[in-house]
């Protein structure tokens, strides 16, 4: 494929950029960010990291790809987390949370002498098969926790990320899959399950994040329904850096 051979070349050429999603209390107050990596690829234009992030886990790319996307990261909570209190969650896949060098290169890419605040880095768990030694993995996620990184359960509800992660995974946070919040507004079902999921949490002492939020009415249902962290093009699409500085200045979106 090649897609696949020029995916070598993306990453000396600068190809790779990094999008950043707000993560907004209902009043639309930024708490924090999601990263998200994109290809700029010089014939395809952008492209969605589904095409690419599977074929660098399987080339073993994916180690310099999120190396790459830890420092980039932490520049970004030096000039934004460190003023604006806010906190820059990435995603990383199951193969990446089973690399035995990631907790000494957090360490090492947030200042070993606890420079910056841990808190303003989240780990996101994110899709992508299930665990090839799923003792060993939670207990290097366990020492990633213990050293303030905290893990939030990206798209749960769905596939692994379940009921088995909530119990087994030390999460602080569920990311609440959108499929789950599309059909909240005609589906009373669906607000049943939303709640149910809500409850959940709130039983295990775990946070919500709402993901894929995109009207008005979805937003009334879930503040009514108490969540207290919403992502989605309601509030913002994912922004290269420059765009969400200029929304980060500005504290507030104003949907
Ligand atoms: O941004 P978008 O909806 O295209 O992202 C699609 C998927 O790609 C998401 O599930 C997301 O978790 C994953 N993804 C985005 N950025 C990264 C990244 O930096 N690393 C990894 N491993 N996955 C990512
Ligand atoms: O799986 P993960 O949550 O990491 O992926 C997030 C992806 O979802 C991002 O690629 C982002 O572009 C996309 N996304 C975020 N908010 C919305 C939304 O409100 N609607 C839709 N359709 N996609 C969204
Ligand atoms: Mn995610
Ligand atoms: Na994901």
């Amino acid at each position: 494929l090649k897609l696949e051979s020029d995916l070598y070349r993306a990453f000396e050429q600068d190809q790779f950029e990094l999008y950043y999603q707000p993560i907004v209390s209902p009043e639309g107050v930024i708490k924090g960010c999601e990263t998200l990596i994109r290809w700029n690829h010089p014939e395809r234009g952008l492209v969605p990291p589904d095409l690419f992030i599977p074929q660098a886990e399987a080339n073993g790319l994916i180690t310099s790809i999120g190396k790459w996307i830890i420092f980039r990261t932490v520049e970004k909570i030096r000039s934004w987390s460190v003023p604006y209190g806010i906190y820059i969650s990435i995603n990383l896949s199951v193969r990446e949370f089973e690399d035995e060098n990631l907790y000494d290169l957090l360490l090492q890419a947030m200042g070993k002498g606890g420079e910056l605040p841990r808190k303003y880095l989240k780990l996101e768990i994110t899709e992508s098969g299930g665990m090839e030694k799923p003792e060993e993995t939670i207990a290097r996620m366990k020492k990633l926790s213990d050293a303030g990184f905290s893990i939030f359960i990206d798209d749960f509800g769905t596939g692994q990320s379940s009921l088995a992660y909530l119990k087994n995974l030390p999460a602080t946070t569920l990311k609440i899959d959108k499929s789950y919040i599309d059909p909240i507004v005609e589906d009373e079902d669906s607000r049943s399950y939303l709640k149910l999921i809500l409850n959940l949490a709130e039983n295990r002492g775990k946070e919500t994040v709402v993901e894929g939020v995109e009207t008005a009415e979805q937003l009334s249902i879930l503040k009514e329904a108490g969540c207290r962290s919403i992502q989605g093009y309601y509030f913002s699409k994912p922004l290269p850096a420059d765009q969400f500085e200029s929304l980060l200045a500005n504290s507030t979106i104003l949907p």
